[in-house]
């Protein structure tokens, strides 16, 4: 970033770490935003929308292991936990863990996306009214989002992780993610997770560049949101959604791609695009087995148990904090 915008926002800390993020992210040399802010309210419902389709098999297998092992997943988990889901966007999937387990203490959703977190703890009020609900909103990667934790002593707690969210952390994110998570634990208290597996890039690549063109809606809506909140004047037709996969750095990788030389404003400041250069938006890592494994044991967990569908696509992980 130039000096004098570097003072600029300085001066300005109101402008917000939003605007920061996106002229930051967008002056490096491979221009990137951090995908976090691709869930908004709208980003938030194509991404439900993601989940439903053919093409996007990561929900559904993930779905099916968990129908098929509750059972089994609610003994490692054992009675009277509190369990806390960071990122719990809709709290869908938790219900029927939480319907499964012996007389659970709590259920502790942290999203940043407080419309659809209030509506969710709303809905599980109903469907599961004897089950205290403390929703927090906020970013489970900064350490304020945990506070409401800390004030849970005796409670055997469990941070439950579904959706392959991990898949979003570069290996050295994810590693400081998952010691993040241990150091509010303690141990005997587990971790509940699932991650997408290694697998053909063909299904890979079909996963982020599906045929309905919902998740190009998705990740053209990064560029609507900062034309409406940040005063930007992106033309989503001049930039085209692109997905590959990278074997060597095991990830899927989410890029706009600008259709010619261009510039664009934001709140100002001028951006220039090339024609062909990228905005890099997400990246979607995938394990092995092994590899996950591995990471839990270097990161403070005992691995307890996995499961897998049959195709091997996705698996779900229990490890007890060491
Ligand atoms: C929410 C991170 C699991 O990486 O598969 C889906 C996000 N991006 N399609 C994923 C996503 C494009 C998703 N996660």
């Amino acid at each position: 970033m130039n000096m004098a915008l570097a003072q600029r926002l300085d001066a300005q800390p109101e402008i917000g770490e939003f605007l920061r993020d996106v002229l930051e992210g967008l002056s490096e040399q491979q221009k990137t935003l951090p995908c976090k802010y691709l869930y908004d309210e709208t980003g938030s419902r194509l991404f439900e929308q993601i989940c439903e389709l053919d093409d996007y098999y990561l929900t559904r297998t993930e779905a099916t292991i968990f129908e098929e092992n509750l059972g089994e997943m609610a003994t490692c988990i054992g009675p009277e936990a509190l369990i806390v889901e960071p990122g719990a966007g809709n709290c869908e999937k938790i219900q029927p863990l939480l319907e499964e387990l012996e007389s659970p203490s709590g259920y502790m959703p942290i999203d940043i996306s407080p419309e659809i977190l209030l509506t969710a703890r709303d809905a599980i009020k109903e469907r599961l009214p004897q089950i205290r609900v403390h929703a927090t909103v906020g970013d489970f990667t900064q350490h304020s989002a945990w506070h409401a934790l800390e004030n849970n002593g005796g409670d055997r707690r469990v941070i439950f992780f579904p959706g392959s969210t991990i898949g979003n952390f570069n290996p050295e994110q994810a590693r400081a993610l998952l010691r993040n998570f241990s150091s509010h634990l303690e141990a005997g208290d587990g971790l509940l997770i699932g991650t997408d597996l290694v697998k053909d890039s063909v299904i890979l690549e079909r996963a982020y560049c599906d045929s309905e063109h919902v998740t190009e809606a998705f990740n053209k809506n990064l560029l609507v949101r900062i034309n409406g909140e940040l005063a930007g004047d992106f033309d989503p037709n001049l930039f085209a959604h692109r997905a590959f996969y990278h074997p060597l750095r095991q990830r899927v990788e989410m890029h706009l791609v600008s259709l010619k030389d261009q510039a664009v404003h934001i709140a100002g400041e001028t951006i220039r695009f090339k024609e062909g250069e990228t905005i890099h938006t997400e990246n979607s890592h995938k394990y092995s087995l092994d590899d996950f494994h591995n990471l839990l044991t270097e990161t403070g967990y005992i691995p307890q148990k996995h499961w897998c569908d049959g195709r091997r696509h996705y698996a779900i992980h229990y490890a007890r904090v060491s």
